[in-house]
């Protein structure tokens, strides 16, 4: 997509490739200041048509799921899509309800479930990823406010080109919880 291809061009590491790009494109008469403000305007005009572009990272299905309020940590289950044709790394960003955001995911061993923290999740281009009960989840820890079912709950992810998705979700009762299609059945996780 153009927004990644922008990335690659004028990022910061890619000073080098982008000098030798425009000398070739301009050819070598031109003074390497007027080459740069050159890039710099197309590099503004890109970007002035960036927002029409859809984002690489596509969350649906968001949810949060809602718990008694004694409970301190909740978590969240979405489906992610990267419509991009790059890889994306996401990782976990922050909640209006909880001071920390992590990524988890419940293991398997020894007949015992237990969760291990991401530090990202990794998706080729095309890819989804299914955050849903008994997998991948993001954890919401240490809630700032009672998680009740009616209510939003506004969360966010980062990709690895610097960019943060902002999703809310609704609060959805464990009680009036559907386990998802491939989702393990009888695992809770509070
Ligand atoms: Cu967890």
């Amino acid at each position: 997509m153009l927004e990644y291809n922008l990335t690659n061009t004028f990022g910061a590491d890619g000073n080098k490739i982008r000098v030798v790009g425009a000398e070739r494109f301009f050819g070598h008469k031109m003074p390497l200041g007027d080459i740069l403000v050159t890039v710099r305007k197309l590099a503004l005009m890109f970007l002035a048509l960036t927002p029409l572009l859809a984002h690489a990272l596509e969350i649906s299905d968001a949810r949060v799921r809602g718990l008694p309020p004694t409970q301190r940590n909740t978590a969240a289950f979405f489906t992610l899509l990267n419509t991009s044709d790059k890889t994306v790394q996401v990782t976990a960003g922050s909640s209006d309800a909880a001071e920390v955001v992590e990524i988890h995911k419940h293991v398997h061993g020894n007949g015992m479930v237990s969760m291990q923290e991401q530090d990202s999740v990794r998706l080729e281009a095309g890819a989804s990823l299914v955050f849903a009960p008994g997998g991948y989840h993001l954890m919401l820890i240490n809630l700032t406010r009672p998680i009740r079912e009616g209510e939003q709950v506004r969360f966010s992810l980062k990709t690895s080109d610097g960019k943060e998705v902002v999703v809310n979700a609704p609060v959805i009762s464990v009680l009036n919880e559907t386990a998802a299609p491939n989702a393990h059945k009888g695992m809770h996780h509070d």
